[in-house]
């Protein structure tokens, strides 16, 4: 690739045009209001101390136990509705909570807009899904039988949520296990309890009963007890590869306990293909997007890109020169672009590969001297092999594919197991059709960046070792979180009911 020849072309992106996906329905770009909402996001958060400890779990349980049978009998619709009023006090309170986000989470104000906004999407698309979705259907059938198929809760719940999301995807999970008509006990990731307190009060307020949604708070042991206790009847669970296996095994230690399901969405290698005929603009603000933007920490966030041969020395130029007009700073300040990274675990681990890459870091950033920002670096591989696990922050790699071998370069992406998204940048309609049919990823993004889906029209989740499906955010994720009992009635046999009448009568 040889990138560190390439002279530095800065390029002007307007990463937060108006009308952005996710902004929430404010503009942007509109300095004011940035700077009113800037005022918003540093009023200080309080922070509560004291963590749910390993032995009150049990306590946990019961609670939501208890709860299940008079919220599972609730008609749908009036779960449906509270879930729309917990939406109603999402966008109420979302200055508040923007700022636990911006505070605690790190967010960048234009992510922590975006992520309230999801976090609201998710409750009111849950709700039209529950409403259309969870009646009893009858179902066709032999004549002279009635079928009919439920959809009932389980029981208990476990959600398990991630640091990068604590809102939108802590109560995504915690909300589509609730309007199914299952209690739930939700743990949000250590770093994150804050944002999960004030999401629990509003789910309480908007009249999830307290009962029914149980939060613990803490680390690894506490998420241990929750996933063992056998009164648990599904985990809906976002993070790691590696916590995913670990609470499987867990599911299935006890011989005793019920075979229950297990809902993850976990992590990626994500990769972008370019190809000769990309608009080279377009793949450089959507590669600036995809793995810089959020510090890199999403699990959908661009890993490796490859670009074809030909045109990748100047893709490049263009890439190295835009990461230049990235901003570092504060993510209170309207005008950041990279905020720190989640913790100090996380930047050492980061910056301990990156000084690693050596000589094959292509560019890297100047990095504010306080703080834990991980500097935007782009590192050279010489080949796609070489990159064998996931970096959760704002390392982009980049390597070169031959004309030609547009399957074989996806066949090597894929062969990595992961297979959560993937990008494509061609102006080719049989270069699309390829990666539609050999892509074995859970979103191909087309020409595009490949973060943010948007709830509704892209639902997210992959496959392999990136998880287990259905999509959040899609028409088959609640269906999970069911019991789905199919009662079969014979509607013919007159003579056999009658006797059956008679017995009853008979006092048996
Ligand atoms: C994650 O980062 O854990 O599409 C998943 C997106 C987000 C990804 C969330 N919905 O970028």
């Amino acid at each position: 690739v040889g990138g560190a020849r390439h002279p530095s072309i800065p390029l002007p992106i307007d990463l937060f045009r108006p009308g952005h996906r996710n902004s929430g329905g404010i503009d942007l770009s509109d300095i004011s209001t940035l700077e009113r909402t800037r005022s918003a996001v540093n009023v200080p958060v309080a922070r509560e101390t004291g963590d749910t400890q390993a032995a009150d779990v049990k306590a946990a349980v019961s609670r939501a136990q208890a709860a299940f049978g008079e919220w599972s009998k609730r008609p749908v619709a009036e779960r449906a509705a509270i879930l729309e009023r917990l939406a109603d006090l999402l966008e109420e309170e979302r200055d508040r909570l923007m700022a636990i986000l911006v505070q605690e989470a790190f967010k960048t104000i234009p992510d922590a807009i975006g992520e309230v906004r999801e976090a609201a999407d998710f409750c009111r698309y849950y709700a039209g899904e529950a409403r259309a979705r969870l009646q009893p259907v009858e179902l066709p059938g032999p004549t002279g039988e009635r079928n009919t198929l439920h959809m009932d809760g389980r029981g208990v719940w476990a959600t398990v949520a991630p640091w990068n999301f604590p809102l939108a995807i802590f109560l995504g999970q915690t909300v589509a296990a609730l309007v199914t008509g299952n209690t739930v006990v939700a743990k949000p990731a250590p770093q994150t309890p804050e944002i999960a307190r004030a999401a629990v009060a509003l789910a309480h307020r908007a009249g999830v009963p307290a009962d029914a949604l149980v939060l613990v708070t803490g680390g690894p042991e506490v998420g241990q007890a929750l996933t063992e206790d056998a009164r648990v009847m599904g985990v809906a669970f976002t993070g790691s590869t590696a916590t995913a296996k670990r609470i499987a095994r867990t599911l299935v230690a006890d011989d005793d306990r019920p075979i229950v399901p297990l809902i993850a969405e976990t992590g990626g290698i994500n990769a972008m293909i370019v190809d000769s005929t990309a608009l080279p603009e377009q793949v450089v603000a959507d590669v600036v997007t995809s793995s810089f933007r959020s510090a890199g920490q999403r699990c959908s966030a661009l890993r490796l890109l490859l670009v074809q041969e030909e045109v990748a020395d100047g893709v490049i130029a263009m890439l190295t020169g835009a990461m230049e007009t990235l901003k570092l700073g504060p993510t209170g300040d309207p005008a950041t672009d990279v905020g720190p990274v989640i913790d100090r675990a996380a930047y050492d681990k980061l910056m301990a590969y990156r000084q690693q890459a050596g000589a094959r870091v292509i560019k890297t950033l100047d990095a504010p001297a306080d703080g834990l920002f991980v500097p935007p670096t782009l590192v050279r591989l010489d080949r796609i092999e070489d990159l064998d696990r996931e970096w959760f922050g704002p390392i982009l790699h980049v390597a070169t594919w031959a004309a030609g071998t547009l399957s074989e370069t996806i066949a090597r992406v894929n062969a990595k197991g992961y297979g959560l998204t993937m990008g494509l940048h061609s102006r080719i309609a049989r270069a699309v059709e390829v990666a539609e049919a050999e892509a074995e990823v859970g979103n191909l993004y087309v020409n595009r960046s490949m973060i943010g889906a948007v709830v509704g029209s892209q639902p997210f989740g992959g496959e392999g070792l990136s998880g287990t499906g259905p999509k959040a955010g899609g028409p088959h994720y609640l269906y999970r979180f069911c019991a789905e009992r199919a009662v079969s009635v014979d509607t013919t046999s007159a003579g056999g009911n009658a006797t059956l009448l008679s017995l009853d009568e008979g006092g048996i």
